[in-house]
Formats: structure tokens, C-alpha cells, sequence
């Protein structure tokens, strides 16, 4: 059980709102069944990042990095979008301009219905050239473990940003632009603690947006927002939705 409380001020600028910036983080995944990077029950518990996430590791043995994430890749196909997911795919009707951030690398926004999504650490689900870049589709390794080859004769590795790699600059240019654009943003599900990610919502307060973080502990990050709601963002972004189409807020027992 959590409880939670949505001011009237927030009612009021969710119904007002015309340009909405929502950034996610794993744990908007996490009702899927997708574990999320840190905390209890994260993946960095049971792995070391700097021996499955970074470029180094994936030079140094490629094979190790790969049937992790191809592990990952298994649980993630067959995972289904939760309520929070869908929640945030309905409100993107509801707004005249609706932007998705996301780390995550899952695409389940996209499985639920949302059209405008960011991807900033890329898509576990996709294949690219260690080498040239040349996107591989979902070209893995075999039984065999061989790791497959671009035309160029690069490895192929997961599509996703590892630790100490840029992030892909014409999305994260988007997605800063839309942030300092929004009047209303939301942070969910994530600890904030990795870079840029972390910038956003600092750059949305900057730019005068109402903000608004759905964790379900405090994050580095929490003391910036206007607002923060404690408890399961697939319990909450449905309340939230409702509680708007009914003009009602208050104390909400989930
Ligand atoms: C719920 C819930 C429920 C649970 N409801 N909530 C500036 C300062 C310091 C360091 C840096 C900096 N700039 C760059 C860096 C270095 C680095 C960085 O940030 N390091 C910090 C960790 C210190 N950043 C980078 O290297 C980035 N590149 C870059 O900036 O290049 C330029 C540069 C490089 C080096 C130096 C300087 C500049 C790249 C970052 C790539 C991140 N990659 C990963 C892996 C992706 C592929 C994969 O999936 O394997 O991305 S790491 C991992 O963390 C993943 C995530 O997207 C990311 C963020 O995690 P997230 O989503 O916040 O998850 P969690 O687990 O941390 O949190 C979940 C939250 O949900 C928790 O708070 C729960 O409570 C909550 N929750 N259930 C609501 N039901
Ligand atoms: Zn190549």
C-alpha cells in the first residue's frame, strides 16, 4: 500500500498544461518486471557496471558482455507494458504537445502507444557496428557465442550507451529543447544520479516548468521539484489521469 497526496496546484497545471515533458528511468519498468539498475533487487547488485557497461569491458570480452545482455534482451521481449506505461501513452492524446524522455533502453513506452519518446541510452532490442556505427537490427550471437560482423568486419554489440560513451547528440539536443519548452514536467522512476539524464529536470526549474518526481524513495534530485509523489508510478499516473477527468484531488490510497 502507498499513499499520496496531488495538491490542487498540480491538479490545476496537469488540466492547464499545453507543453508536457515526462523523463523515465527504470523503475516506470520496474511493474513489468524489468529490474531496475540500483537499490534492492537491482542489477547492480548481482553485476559490476564497469564489467558489463562500459566500452572497456565490451574490448575485453566481448562474449561476457554479450550474454548479458542477451539475457536482458529474453526477459524484455516478452515483457508487457504496465499501467504507468499506458498512462502516459493516453495523456500524450490529451496535450497539445506531449514529449517522452526516456533511459530506458526497454521500449515499452513505444509497446503502450507513446509516439513522441526519446530514447537517450538507446535500445537494448537493436543491434550496431562497434566500428561504423551501421545499425545491425537484432543480429546476435549464435549458440556458438561467435560475435557477428558488420560488412566493415566490426563487432556487432547492443545499441545502447554505455558508461563514458556520448550519448546520441541530435536526440539529447531534442530532448533538451523540449524540457527548457515545458511548463509541466515529470520525472518517474528514476534515482537521478547519472548524466546528462540528471541535467533535465534541473534545466526544466530553469526555465520555469511546474516539476514533479513519482519515486517511490527519495533521490538525489528530489529537493528541486515542485512537488513529489511516493509510491509505484503504476499506481499513481493512472490516480492522476482519473483524478484529473473527475477535477478531484486530495489524500489517494493506492
Ligand atoms: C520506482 C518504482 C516504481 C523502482 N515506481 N519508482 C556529470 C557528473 C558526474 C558524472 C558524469 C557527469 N557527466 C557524465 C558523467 C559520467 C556518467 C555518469 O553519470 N556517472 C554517474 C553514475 C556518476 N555518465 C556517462 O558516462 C554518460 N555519458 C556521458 O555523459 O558522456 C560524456 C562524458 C563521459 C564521461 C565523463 C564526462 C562526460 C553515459 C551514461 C550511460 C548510462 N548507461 C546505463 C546503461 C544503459 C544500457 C543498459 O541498459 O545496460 O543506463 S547505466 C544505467 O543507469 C542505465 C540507466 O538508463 C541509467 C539510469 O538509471 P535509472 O533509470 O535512474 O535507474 P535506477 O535503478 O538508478 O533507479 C530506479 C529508480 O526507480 C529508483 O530511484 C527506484 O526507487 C525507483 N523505482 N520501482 C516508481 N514502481
Ligand atoms: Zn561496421
Amino acid at each position: 500500500m502507498s499513499q499520496w497526496r496531488m495538491s490542487p496546484e498540480l491538479l490545476e497545471r496537469f488540466r492547464t498544461a499545453t507543453t508536457v515533458v515526462v523523463l523515465t528511468g527504470a523503475g516506470i519498468s520496474a511493474e513489468s518486471g524489468i529490474p531496475t539498475f540500483r537499490g534492492d533487487g537491482g542489477l547492480w547488485r548481482s553485476f559490476r557496471p564497469e564489467e558489463l557497461a562500459t566500452p572497456e569491458a565490451f574490448h575485453r570480452n566481448p562474449r561476457l558482455v554479450w550474454e548479458w545482455y542477451m539475457s536482458r534482451r529474453e526477459l524484455i521481449m516478452t515483457a508487457m507494458p504496465n499501467p504507468g506505461h499506458l498512462a502516459l501513452a493516453e495523456w500524450e492524446n490529451l496535450v497539445p504537445s506531449f514529449t517522452l524522455v526516456t533511459q530506458n533502453v526497454d521500449g515499452l513506452h513505444r509497446k503502450a502507444g507513446s509516439r513522441n519518446v526519446f530514447e537517450l541510452h538507446g535500445n537494448i532490442l537493436r543491434s550496431r557496428c562497434d566500428d561504423c556505427g551501421a545499425l545491425l537490427g537484432g543480429t546476435a550471437p549464435g549458440t556458438d557465442g561467435a560475435i557477428p560482423r558488420c560488412s566493415c568486419g566490426g563487432m556487432a554489440r547492443p545499441d545502447v550507451v554505455l558508461f563514458g560513451e556520448l550519448l546520441p547528440s541530435d536526440v539529447l539536443q531534442k530532448a533538451e529543447e523540449a524540457v527548457a519548452g515545458a511548463d509541466l514536467f515529470f520525472s518517474i522512476g528514476t534515482s537521478s544520479v547519472v548524466y546528462p539524464a540528471a541535467d533535465l529536470p534541473r534545466i526544466a526549474t530553469r526555465h520555469g516548468a511546474f516539476t514533479v518526481e513519482i519515486n517511490l524513495i527519495p533521490t538525489e534530485l528530489s529537493d528541486i521539484f515542485d512537488e513529489t509523489l511516493r509510491g509505484p508510478s503504476g499506481q499513481i499516473l493512472p490516480a492522476i489521469l482519473a483524478a484529473a477527468a473527475l477535477g478531484m484531488s486530495g489524500a489517494v490510497t493506492c
